[in-house]
């Protein structure tokens, strides 16, 4: 045997060696998310997607291209029940697939940016191609979706670039093993383990991770421990960077911006203070020689009691300018996010961050992106986009969206949160007249901002099935997808996902792409319909709208939804708090009128009598309890639903689901209950018909809220 057959030969057994599919658990746990690939059952599918799968070439040891051929074959093993032998050099053989880094037709290539990918039927192969190996490894997961979707291979023609460069998770993951907000268990980091041992499952997060096109991760929690820098948790993160490169992720830490004090000693974190700038810029030396391709720092600076430059009378630009000055020798970011908040009783918490943040545009560094949650109060069920999207043209701003369902119901509620992230992107902003939607904000292409991201608090943990409830698989990964591409649409990313993880049978998918679809609008009725917001307590979960107490005004739930003998909502009109202003003409105009004021937003900025009639006919009162009454009710149409699906999913699967839609309806009513009664003693006006009223009291409830919360 000559000696280039001879390696060729090593490396092909060193390929099929080192991937192995384990087939599908004996009960399904969840654990393999949406990349199952269990056999397809249709023999003659099954036969045309093999004609099309005979061999995978790759060429060279390159680990992301190496990780984007195991997963080929992982996935192929699985879908087709065959090994797929993977080999150097096709030579004239055809019918295979072929990753090609950077050898594209030179037209279409031209279509691809730095992670894009293009797969084509060329000479009789399927050639995945990409200006580099991440866009070869996207291709890879994408030619999967292909068969895991049942999608012909034949003709097969995509072209897909990721719209933003930075698509992260964010985790709020402690020390302790904890994960503030995280409802799925614990950390999936084990620190105490870490550098040595390496869970495979860090593996398995970065393969979920990449089959989306989610390059970076923050490891840990905004409210950070300082013990994130030091050298010993450096090591750490260090070997969980290795387990995630070849899979084109990225780690970055969220800081604790006086660290330069706590764990270095000195005397301040003025970040214009000389001593103060080298530390950090010895500390990100001391990373980058650990962590060549480390992502950056998230901060989190002067919110909800965490230190920052303020604290030295300095302001946010101040803080990241210094932080991205520490990281210019290096290709990393700073994530500074705009979550912010004083504790005045007088200001609406709504106006904080533009209030903060509006006369900084412009004064960033190239190299700082300002971090900002969907909504001006916080993640809940549904807000109106947050001002400053429309205001900071001049400072590229990134998205951060809650994937952990910290305000919609935990893990007991279904929730697709894709409608969420969906009617935020496609709001206009108004910013530079129309069409100038959030999209095209946070994708840059309205402003031309050079670094684009977008950010998801993560809902994952250390439960075997990754996100405590199954249907919450589908709100990371319809995160991720959007996170790729705005423009796909809430249903499309819901069929995939589906087929993907639950079932193909036509009728099936349907039913559940339907239910999950509603799911998000009825846990808004049931829960803060017509615009309410923010009824609980600190644990967000149950409202208690009767909530008055807390050491800050804007902890309370009175505060939120001010409901009085008039009627009920917050005016942010010019004769309320005005935070309307803070919008372009345009965006005002949509809201500013109580008699036009789209319906979902009505409370988020007019305080409404009782007896107003509303579009629908009904006066607010009689809608409020329409709206609470149907969407508990909803909740048992959506058990219905799914018990239609019983026998076209696994019954681990059908029967987690089936009983956590059993506490959600009990909770669904509580909940409305909580409401109903809470604001009758307001509203003084009965239950409209044909709505029975609560078989409980409002102490009950209240009781019942206690024992709940553990008080
Ligand atoms: C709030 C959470 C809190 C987070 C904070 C944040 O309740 O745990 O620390 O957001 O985003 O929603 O910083």
């Amino acid at each position: 045997m000559n000696s280039i057959k001879y390696s060729k030969l090593v490396v092909f057994l060193l390929l099929v060696a080192t991937s192995t599919y384990a087939g599908p658990p004996d009960r399904e746990d969840g654990y393999r998310l949406w990349l199952k690939y269990d056999l397809i059952n249709d023999a003659g599918q099954r036969d045309a997607y093999a004609r099309s799968a005979q061999f995978i070439v790759v060429n060279g040891n390159n680990p992301v291209l190496k990780a984007a051929a195991d997963e080929l074959q992982i996935g192929l093993q699985g879908l087709l029940g065959k090994s797929i032998p993977i080999i150097a050099n096709a030579g004239s053989r055809t019918g295979g697939i072929v990753l090609a880094v950077g050898n594209g037709p030179t037209a279409s290539n031209q279509e691809l940016n730095a992670e894009g990918y293009q797969i084509s039927s060329r000479s009789n192969n399927i050639v995945i191609n990409g200006k580099t190996e991440s866009g070869v490894l996207y291709g890879a997961f994408g030619l999967l979706r292909q068969l895991q979707t049942r999608q012909p291979l034949s003709t097969i023609s995509l072209t897909s670039n990721p719209k933003v460069r930075y698509r992260m998770l964010n985790h709020w993951d402690n020390t302790n093993g904890t994960i503030e907000r995280g409802y799925a268990g614990g950390t999936l980091w084990k620190w105490f383990e870490l550098p040595e041992r390496l869970d495979p499952r860090y593996r398995d997060y970065a393969r979920a991770n990449a089959s989306l096109g989610i390059n970076g991760t923050v490891v840990n929690n905004v409210n950070a421990s300082a013990r994130f820098l030091t050298g010993e948790y450096i090591q750490k993160i260090a070997a969980l960077a290795k387990v995630f490169r070849p899979y084109g992720i990225r780690v970055y830490l969220s800081i604790y911006f006086p660290a330069p004090k706590t764990i270095g000693g000195l005397k301040t974190a003025d970040p214009l203070d000389p001593e103060v700038r080298k530390w950090w810029a010895d500390k990100a030396k001391e990373i980058y020689a650990l962590i060549p391709d480390f992502g950056g720092f998230l901060v989190k600076a002067n919110s909800e009691g965490e230190p920052g430059p303020q604290d030295y009378g300095r302001n946010h630009a101040d803080g990241a300018n210094m932080l991205a000055d520490a990281l210019k020798p290096y290709d990393g970011i700073v994530l500074w996010r705009a979550f912010v908040y004083k504790a005045d009783p007088k200001a609406d918490r709504f106006k904080a961050a533009y209030e903060e943040f509006g006369d900084l545009d412009g004064k960033f560094d190239k190299k700082v992106i300002v971090q900002v949650k969907n909504g001006p109060i916080d993640f809940q069920p549904r807000e109106p986009f947050s001002p400053l999207f429309g205001k900071m043209p001049k400072t590229p701003l990134a998205m951060e969206f809650q994937i952990t369902q910290e305000y919609l119901g935990f893990a007991t509620h279904m929730v697709y949160e894709a409608p969420i992230f969906k009617e935020c992107l496609e709001t206009d902003t108004y910013a530079k007249g129309k069409n100038s939607t959030v999209a095209r904000v946070v994708d840059g292409s309205l402003h031309g901002y050079a670094i684009t991201a977008m950010a998801g608090v993560a809902n994952t943990g250390s439960d075997r099935n990754w996100t405590g409830h199954p249907m919450a698989q589908a709100n990371w990964y319809a995160y991720g997808r959007l996170a790729w591409d705005n423009t796909l649409s809430a249903e499309a990313i819901a069929n995939e996902w589906i087929k993907m993880t639950l079932t193909n049978e036509p009728q099936a998918v349907k039913r559940i792409a339907d239910l999950m679809l509603r799911s998000r609008e009825i846990y808004v009725n049931y829960n803060t319909p017509l615009g309410l917001s923010r009824p609980w307590s600190g644990v967000h979960f149950a409202p208690e709208p009767w909530q008055n107490k807390s050491s800050r005004p804007d902890w309370t739930a009175i505060y939120y939804h001010r409901a009085d003998s008039v009627g009920l909502g917050f005016d942010r009109t010019s004769t309320g708090s005005n935070a309307l202003a803070q919008y372009s003409p345009e965006v005002q105009q949509r809201w500013n009128n109580a008699e036009t004021c789209p319906l979902p937003y009505l409370l988020w900025f007019h305080h409404v009598p009782w007896t107003k009639k509303l579009a629908t006919g009904r006066t607010l009162w009689d809608e409020l309890c329409t709206r609470f009454y149907t969407g508990a009710d909803s909740v048992g149409w959506m058990q219905q639903q799914w018990a239609q699906v019983k026998n076209n999913i696994d019954p681990e699967t059908y029967a987690d689901v089936a009983a956590r839609l059993e506490t959600q309806h009990k909770e669904a009513i509580w909940w409305r209950d909580a409401w109903v009664l809470y604001l009758q003693e307001y509203a003084r006006q009965p239950i409209p018909a044909p709505y029975k009223k609560p078989k409980r009291t409002l102490d009950e409830v209240k009781q019942l809220v206690d024992i709940y919360l553990l008080r």
